[in-house]
């Protein structure tokens, strides 16, 4: 639907609200200039301003409800978190970076908004992450409509909540814009995208960053997507295009965005220099429409305030700022040791015996996928807040052909059948975006729901780095616990295919296990698989489940179905083979290699202890070192490239911390420093087979 509003001055509202809106603004940019003044006396270390943005924020604030909406507000939204209810005082412990700041606890920049019973959802600094967020907080919203009980278990939800999110007319060139509006777009989210348009993306004039120069008029072909446009400069303009953004998404039509031309009189931050840029001429066109001035004087020409009466609101103000200021200044700041807190969830722990849970077997032997799929089909049936999507992950995109169809379930079926049982509210295709699917999660899981996504192949991950590394590895630690994104992204990995080439068997397990904030899990067995999916699941952290996909199927590790409450806790390794002679340290599927190789060296009288690792994040070290302490020599084993890979770090810590019990120099065997190619002649090549592995333990036996 294609919508563009005329907008007509009517809205109605009182002197008291109308001086309230010019308190808000005046406070917002007075902060700023004390902000400023701090940061130039060095008592401070960062500074961007809400400056010229204070109309348009205060105006959207008042169409909505704290503590029952949504935010994810951008950098420049100081006045909007005023008008929601965030203190000046507030504001400026986070500037001083105070062990009080509610936002972080000095642990971010300022302006990096957080107040957990407002619901202003930590923000970072990548410009459109926050996007995709919403969307998600968004779809938790449309979620909760469908799935009562779920709702029932959420901290806060109400049917006609709204999620705001803002953005400048910069970060509308991000994917994550476009990818938001897609998915938003068709699903009729309730999201309010506010692109705040002040020309520039620090030095980038609008015409030179958006084609066309204008982000309304481009996004209009979007179906449900109200757009609206104004003058965000002007208060009442603003106010009354918000009232309808805000209303369109509150009655569930579909998401809006509302695109206020805005100015930013004191540059980009204070690192930055407008004139190097901007003509006179231009600085002087953007100084005439300041909305602060240009209220102050709509107040006074339309007789609304006395000259006397807003220069006591100032003064109100200007003595909150200046009290406030010194106690800020005075704040404790956060003790050193306080930083290794809440990278994890301090409540639950993963690798406690709490997530020891025997198995009860039942059935025939099943392979990986099966009992991945068994995994998921238990904690969906047990927990109504588990949600599944992915690239295909649905039987049938169109539901109502279910009945006549088999059943996609993913690209190996892993997902099979989940759509069919728990219908399409709680396992469904998502588009074509992998940045979409963890940003998503990322925002379901922070309103409390399960998210359990498939990246359908790990060489297809990149796109969600940014999700990965600055969100969702992040949220908990930068926002001191008022936020977290428990979820698990499963993503089968890995070569030994025989044909999968560069973009079908890539590993690369190192690049996340070296995240702080992560959990990391590769399992080599169908009954490890099950156990520690479950774990990932039930725990409180956002995990990766890395799942060979060359072992899915295979016979040699299967496993009867070992109940719906079996569980492994992270963090522990699986002796698989006990021997004197060396030790192999390995995981995923190297392990089977492994026992191929020991089995042969057997014969040759070497006897080989092989550990299969299974949780890379935490990793079992007592095990190893108990392991490499018995023999005495010690070979790391794994899949991805040797150099900087994960067998690196384990290889290090070993010769670091177990020198004295070594006998041999540590040893690693990995794939070779170069890409998985088609040719399986080429591909045996490149990565480890049983002959290398024999060959490198017998060398090493004997060293
Ligand atoms: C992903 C990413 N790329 C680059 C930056 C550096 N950066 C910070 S703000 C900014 C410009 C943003 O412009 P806009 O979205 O128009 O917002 P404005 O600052 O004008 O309000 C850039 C490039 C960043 N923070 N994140």
């Amino acid at each position: 639907m294609v919508t563009t509003i005329e907008l007509q001055r009517s809205a109605k509202l009182s002197k008291e609200v109308m001086a309230n809106v010019y308190r808000t603004m005046y406070l917002s940019r007075r902060l700023d200039d004390k902000e400023i003044q701090l940061k130039r006396q060095n008592k401070t270390f960062f500074q961007i301003s809400g400056a010229g943005h204070e109309a348009i924020n205060v105006a959207v604030a008042l169409h909505l409800r704290p503590g029952y909406d949504w935010f994810y507000p951008y950098y420049r939204d100081r006045a909007l978190c005023l008008q929601l209810g965030v203190s000046a005082h507030e504001l400026l412990l986070a500037a001083v970076g105070a062990k009080d700041d509610a936002t972080s606890a000095g642990r971010q920049m300022p302006s990096h908004w957080g107040y957990k019973k407002l619901h202003i959802v930590s923000q970072s600094s990548p410009t459109g992450t926050q996007i995709l967020q919403a969307a998600g907080a968004a779809d938790a919203s449309r979620y909760f409509s469908a799935i009562r009980e779920a709702a029932e278990l959420a901290s806060s939800f109400h049917a006609d909540e709204v999620v705001y999110v803002s953005l400048g007319d910069g970060a509308t060139s991000e994917g994550e814009f476009w990818e938001s509006l897609n998915g938003a777009a068709n699903v009729k989210a309730p999201l309010l995208y506010v692109v705040e348009d002040n020309g520039y993306a620090i030095s980038v004039p609008v015409d030179v960053q958006t084609a066309g120069g204008n982000i309304s008029r481009l996004v209009r072909g979007f179906p449900d997507l109200l757009t609206i446009e104004c003058d965000g400069t002007d208060f009442l303009q603003s106010y009354e295009a918000a009232g309808r953004a805000v209303e369109y998404c509150r009655s569930r039509r579909g998401p809006a965005l509302l695109h206020a031309h805005v100015v930013r009189p004191y540059s980009h931050s204070l690192s930055d220099d407008e004139r190097a840029y901007k003509t006179e001429e231009v600085r002087r066109e953007e100084a005439a429409r300041d909305p602060l001035a240009r209220w102050a004087k709509h107040l006074l020409d339309q007789g609304l305030l006395t000259e006397k009466e807003l220069k006591e609101i100032e003064a109100g103000a200007d003595r909150e700022i200046r009290e406030t200021a010194d106690r800020a200044l005075s704040a404790e700041p956060p003790a050193r040791d306080s930083v290794l807190l809440y990278l994890y969830s301090p409540t639950v722990d993963p690798t406690s015996e709490h997530f020891d849970h025997p198995a009860r077997f039942t059935g025939e032997p099943k392979t990986m996928v099966d009992l991945i799929n068994a995994c998921l089909n238990d904690e969906m049936a047990r927990d109504p807040r588990v949600v599944v999507f992915g690239e295909d992950v649905a039987d049938c995109g169109h539901e109502e052909d279910l009945p006549r169809v088999k059943g996609k379930g993913g690209v190996f079926k892993v997902t099979h059948g989940l759509q069919r049982r728990f219908g399409s509210a709680r396992c469904y295709d998502s588009p074509l975006g992998e940045a979409g699917i963890v940003g998503r999660a990322i925002g379901m899981a922070t309103r409390g729901l399960k998210p359990v996504v498939e990246i359908q192949f790990f060489d297809y991950i990149w796109p969600a780095m940014m999700q990965i590394r600055n969100e969702m590895g992040v949220l908990r630690w930068r926002s001191h616990n008022n936020f977290a994104c428990p979820m698990v992204i499963r993503v089968p990995i890995g070569g030994y295919l025989a044909g999968g080439a560069i973009y079908h068997s890539q590993s690369g397990e190192s690049i996340f296990t070296h995240l702080p904030g992560i959990r990391v899990v590769m399992p080599s067995t169908a009954l490890d698989a099950n156990g520690l999916l479950r774990t990932a699941i039930r725990s409180d952290d956002p995990v990766l489940f890395l799942e060979p996909k060359h072992l899915y199927r295979q016979t040699h590790n299967r496993s009867p179905h070992p109940g719906p409450d079996y569980m492994i806790p992270l963090g522990k390794a699986k002796l698989v083979c006990e021997g004197a002679d060396l030790t192999i340290v390995t995981y995923g599927a190297l392990v089977v290699r492994s026992l191929q190789a020991a089995q042969k060296l057997e014969a040759e009288g070497v006897r080989t202890e092989v550990l299969d690792l299974r949780s890379l994040q935490p990793y079992d070290w007592e095990l190893i070192a108990a392991s490499i302490k018995k023999t005495n020599r010690a070979l790391v084993l794994y899949e991805d490239h040797l150099s900087f890979g994960y067998g690196a770090e384990i290889a290090a810590r070993i010769a670091d911390e177990l020198f004295e019990y070594l006998d041999a120099p540590v040893r690693r065997l990995a794939g070779k420093d170069v890409y998985v190619p088609y040719h399986p002649r080429l591909e045996e090549a490149v990565l480890p087979q049983v002959g290398d592995i024999q060959q490198a333990a017998r060398e090493l036996a004997f060293y």
